[in-house]
């Protein structure tokens, strides 16, 4: 879409790189990342009211009504909606009572350790399943020590973790177990919805997930006293007028951000079509592409399709991956390197454990292999068979480009 109408080139025809010369394949950026925003007369009409009511923030009508339904989707007891994703591990965090240390893994976005490292709780980091990219159960063990309190799992790109192989290592060494599912918001493990897993499980619908609303978390569980907790936690601890009985703080989720996520939630089996078809277009058209893997879901579960990532083998596709990204980058095509760098190669935790990468090696190779293209609705599948192309060509004149980039 984006050539036709602004003048780049069309698909097949980019067998001139920019990275060698040519113009870019796309005259304005495709990011991973752009907001998906449903109907927009919708959200307005939401918004008209929102303003009628002069009600903006503290648990109000969208606020409810939001959560009603995500609680419904799930299948919970209870989904609060909260300011973002961060403030939601936190306060999810804090109210299970985590201390010491805690086991997570380092190939998530830095939030998640974040998280802890905020409240003084030290996150040790575990390697991931080469296969899963999640925490890898059979390297949990090892570090668990007597401070160790619990484990957070991290759903990534929505594929969910070994939750029952985490369950019993928790359960031998008597840890509590929650997710980060920022990536995982209506996808399903073994039949079941996430969002039921461990004792808490967190979602983010910052503006880059596909549901967004704006900024915005929530946090699923189906355990009355952690909800009580976490309810007042996010509301300063208060229990009623003038009644604090709990400390807290601000992780209340707003009318505008609410109606912006009920608006997402009216097409978002709409959104998940048009991600799995996006995703579609990529396998097909990157399969035959050597050294390039895409990642794969199970098409017997439910997912949201929000991440399309490969793993370039630089071995057998002729470039690294970091130089394929400069090549998409120079087309505009502004792929990611989700996650990039690990966690533990970032600062604090790089000072703290210098030596980490050791006990990491699947976290590394993957940081220096994975990419995330752009996907969500405002691409189209001529925009994707671009995108496709330019791999394609990328790895056919890969010494060429190689030459190009050294000589810079
Ligand atoms: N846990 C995990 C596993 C997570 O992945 C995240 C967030 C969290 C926890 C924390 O959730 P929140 O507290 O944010 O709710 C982005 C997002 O900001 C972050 O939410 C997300 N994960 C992470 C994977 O990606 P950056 O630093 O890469 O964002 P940025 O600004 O570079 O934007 C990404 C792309 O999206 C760019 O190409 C531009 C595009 N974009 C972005 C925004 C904000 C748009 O087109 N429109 C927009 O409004 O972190």
């Amino acid at each position: 879409m984006v050539y036709v109408e602004q003048g780049g080139r069309k698909p097949g025809a980019n067998e001139k790189l920019a990275i060698l010369g040519a113009e870019p394949a796309f005259r304005e950026p495709l990011h991973v990342g752009r907001p998906n925003v449903g109907n927009e007369e919708r959200f307005f009409e939401r918004a008209r009211e929102i303003f009628a009511r002069r009600w903006f923030s503290n648990n109000g009508v969208c606020v409810r009504e939001f959560e009603e339904r995500m609680k419904s989707l799930l299948g919970v007891r209870h989904c609060i909606p909260m300011a973002n994703a961060t403030i939601a591990l936190e306060i999810a965090i804090r109210a299970m009572d985590f201390k010491g240390e805690v086991i997570v893994p380092s190939f998530t976005f830095v939030a998640t350790a974040h998280a802890l490292e905020w409240q003084e709780i030290k996150p040790v980091f575990c390697d991931v399943d080469p296969r899963t990219h999640c925490l890898d159960p059979a390297k949990i063990e090892r570090l668990i020590t007597p401070r160790t309190t619990g484990i957070i799992g991290v759903h990534v790109w929505g594929r969910p973790c070994d939750t029952e192989a985490i369950d019993d290592v928790a359960r031998r060494h008597g840890l509590r177990v929650m997710y980060d599912a920022a990536h995982a918001f209506a996808c399903s493990h073994r039949g079941q919805m996430i969002g039921r897993f461990g004792e808490a499980e967190v979602f983010s619908f910052h503006a880059t997930k596909f549901l967004n609303t704006f900024e915005g978390g929530a946090v699923a569980t189906n355990d009355d006293r952690l909800a009580e907790r976490m309810r007042l936690m996010k509301n300063f601890g208060f229990a009623g007028m003038d009644k604090v009985i709990y400390v807290g703080t601000n992780g209340k989720m707003n009318e505008m951000s609410a109606a912006m996520g009920l608006t997402g939630l009216d097409c978002l089996h709409e959104f998940i079509a048009v991600n799995r078809a996006n995703y579609e277009s990529y396998r097909q058209a990157l399969a035959s592409i050597p050294g390039i893997s895409l990642a794969a879901y199970d098409s017997s579960e439910k997912c949201n399709y929000q991440y399309v990532v490969c793993e370039v083998d630089a071995d057998v596709f002729g470039l690294t991956r970091d130089e394929l990204v400069t090549v998409l980058r120079a087309e505009n095509v502004l792929a990611r390197r989700y996650f990039f760098p690990a966690a533990h190669r970032m600062e604090p935790y790089r000072s703290y454990y210098p030596n980490a990468s050791l006990l990491l090696p699947e976290t590394e190779r993957l940081c220096e292999r994975v990419l995330s293209f752009p996907t969500g609705t405002a691409i189209d599948a001529k925009d994707i068979a671009c995108i496709c192309n330019i791999v394609r060509t990328a790895h056919d004149r890969a010494a060429e480009i190689r030459a190009t980039l050294q000589a810079r």
